[in-house]
């Protein structure tokens, strides 16, 4: 392979501030390094003290690493502990009536739940599980809004051993029926209705349709809880009320105990093709990475109002609202609605309101924020923010000095965390007391974890070339096996014939920089081929983002006879989107700027302007539609996933 080129250079550096570092849980360069000596020296004896210090166990293991069996790896495989007795009982009698969650609901009502009440409303619903005979290994679909209930859902199901399986409650019931059928699942949890933005979205109905679909007969139970009180349809001995099934239950459920590497749960993710992957998570190995990155990476205090702004239906909602802040003991935020509903100002009244010192969010959040309020933030009163983290997508350099310079005032550092579902918890991400920063750049591995660039012999490529991010040894936190599928898990992340299938292929493009940064430069998939010259979509569109007009960007590649491909941009500008000569001229001001801040190489052929681009629900980009629309062919690909997928048609126009 032809390494794929890097071309944005981004000089600023901002080292840890003084206020920052004095309070810091790991404060220096040499403690964060003196942590990755020590994993070097002795791998498996840094998890194993990690996982003593974490993890209450019911069992002790006394096996750390077993890699007897590549890649299916097992950790602490003799130890047993419960996920749920680690995130609620050992707090029971240390801080009982600390609150656990601070609960903001769609329209605003606030409510308030503490360890021991979140505990009690644990068990009851766990013993409520127990009573319809669902036990120890079974699977349960969840499918509810983002409330108190989805996290006592998933920590119920914990507690008894069963594998739950959230599914985003924005997907269709063609989704819905797809993983209930390959979870095999007994039960579906699910609301109502749910509301966000104001509006109201059946839940309850989609799930009788999803069950109305072949080879669901799986599914004995279907739980409803009563959010909105909207009449459903009911299909006796089959659907049963949320709160019939918990009243006169017992507060408190004895955990199951189980093995180290018993499944806590599946999570679906889309692959570019195929049927979604069910991306399978062990117990303890799990939970030692959400723990050991809030630690590390969120420099979590016990004074912190912690807030994770995901839906527990992706796994930054699994790991960073129901159990990493849960097994620190953390106070958090969690919140129903949108970030746009009833103003553009509700994220920065919620910071506001509940003194939030901790906030992680994505970088379509802050682009659309920035887009609708560039000042907004300045109208409320944010000094409680100590810390802002990102992810799911690369940050652009200008969001990143927006987040830094107008929502942490200059004050907080940002911890651009780049992981995935697979990886369970952070990967490259910097240790805020320790590493300087550089906008767009994640920075460097955790302790512990091998992350490197390789090419496709499986040897680091020079510094400053792109490859594929890889990496090398196995860590606790990392992906079993696909669900029913270990031939496809061994094909998508050990391939063969890259590293002769020893590596972790994560299935980005990445390249270092001189002082070792890490620079996440895009998707494989979407590595752009023009002129012989490989290069990733994030470095073009953080230039084209870096243009005070634009407020998000994405590109693809399209065919061309003899450059191989040429690169088609979608625009989304600050202001609204332009038309005829107006948005020629835009676009080739455009053009230029690309030209001027990269090079000629990277200069968009075309450019397509748009009042949004299309985004998975979780606010990632879908470059692969938008290579359809660049063909100019038609779409045939799924959408039912597309946040927005009436967009498509006006970007269909190209205006060059
Ligand atoms: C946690 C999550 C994983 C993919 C990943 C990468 C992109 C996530 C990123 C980032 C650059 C970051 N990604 N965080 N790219 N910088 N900080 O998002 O999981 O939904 O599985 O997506 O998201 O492409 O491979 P998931």
């Amino acid at each position: 392979m032809s390494t794929i080129k890097s071309m944005l250079h981004e000089a600023r550096v901002f080292p840890p501030l003084p206020e920052f570092v004095e309070q810091a849980n790991l404060a220096s360069m040499e403690a964060y390094q003196a942590l990755c000596a020590e994993a070097k020296k002795d791998y498996p004896g840094f998890w194993s003290k990690l996982a003593q210090k974490h993890i209450l166990w019911h069992k002790p293991f006394t096996s750390v690493l077993n890699d007897s069996d590549p890649p299916f790896y097992k950790w602490f495989e003799d130890g047993e502990l419960n996920i749920s007795y680690n995130c609620l009982d050992r707090h029971l009698t240390s801080q009982p009536d600390k609150l656990a969650i601070i609960f903001e609901a769609d329209d605003g009502k606030v409510s308030r739940c503490t360890y021991r009440e979140l505990y009690q409303r644990v068990c009851q619903f766990a013993n409520g599980l127990k009573a319809l005979n669902i036990r120890k290994g079974d699977r349960i679909i969840i499918y509810l809004p983002m409330r108190i209930e989805a996290i006592i859902a998933m920590q119920a199901c914990a507690r008894i051993g069963v594998i739950h399986s959230v599914v985003f409650a924005g997907f269709s019931a063609k989704s819905l029926h797809e993983r209930i059928v390959d979870a095999g699942a007994v039960a579906v949890i699910t609301a109502d209705e749910q509301t966000r933005g104001g509006k109201h979205y059946p839940l309850k109905a989609t799930v009788d349709e999803a069950l109305s679909m072949n080879g669901t007969d799986s599914v004995k139970s279907v739980i409803v809880y009563q959010h909105t009180g909207m009449d459903t349809p009911w299909q006796a001995g089959r659907d049963i009320g949320w709160h019939e099934l918990t009243q006169n239950k017992q507060t408190d459920c004895e955990p199951e105990w189980i093995n180290a590497e018993h499944p806590l749960f599946t999570l679906y993710t889309s692959g570019s093709t195929g049927k979604p992957k069910g991306v399978q998570h062990s117990s303890a190995g799990y939970l030692l990475g959400v723990m050991v990155s809030m630690q590390w990476v969120f420099d979590y205090k016990p004074t912190d109002i912690f807030w994770c702004t995901a839906d527990v239906g992706w796994i930054t909602g699994h790991s960073y609202v129901t159990y990493g802040p849960l097994a620190m003991g953390a106070t958090q935020v969690v919140f129903e609605g949108v970030p746009t509903y009833p103003d553009a100002g509700r994220f920065w009244k919620i910071i506001q309101d509940h003194k939030v010192t901790t906030f992680y969010t994505a970088p379509t959040a802050i682009r659309s924020l920035i887009k609708l309020g560039v000042d907004l933030p300045g109208q409320y009163d944010l000094s409680s923010l100590r810390l802002l983290g990102s992810v799911g997508e690369p940050i652009n350099p200008e969001a990143w000095m927006w987040y830094y310079n107008v929502v942490g005032q200059s004050r907080c550092p940002i911890v651009d965390t780049w992981w995935q579902t697979e990886t369970g918890c952070h990967m490259i991400a910097p240790v805020p007391g320790a590493v300087p920063l550089k906008p767009g750049s994640c920075t460097f591995p955790l302790p512990g974890i091998s992350a490197a660039v390789i090419d496709e012999a499986g040897h680091e490529v020079e510094q400053g070339k792109g490859g594929f991010l890889v990496i090398k040894q196995p860590f606790p936190s990392q992906i079993r096996t696909l669900w029913r599928d270990p031939e496809r898990f061994k094909k998508t992340y050990f391939p063969q014939d890259i590293g002769e299938g020893h590596f972790y292929l994560a299935g980005d493009s990445a390249h270092r920089d001189n002082d070792g940064y890490f620079w996440i430069m895009g998707r494989i998939d979407d590595v752009l081929n023009v002129s012989g010259h490989r290069l990733g979509t994030m470095e073009i569109e953080s230039a084209l983002v870096a243009n005070p007009l634009v407020a998000e960007a994405a590109v693809v590649g399209k065919p061309h006879e003899i450059k191989g491909e040429v690169i088609v941009a979608f625009i989304v500008l600050k202001e609204k989107c332009p038309h005829g000569e107006q948005a020629s001229k835009i676009a080739n001001s455009l053009r230029e700027w690309v030209v001027h801040e990269i090079g000629p190489i990277a200069k968009p052929e075309e450019i397509r302007f748009g009042d949004n681009l299309p985004k998975t629900r979780s606010g990632k980009i879908m470059r692969r539609l938008l290579r359809t629309l660049a063909r100019g062919e038609e779409i045939t690909q799924d959408t039912s996933t597309l946040e927005n997928p009436a967009i498509l048609d006006q970007l269909k126009q190209p205006i060059l």
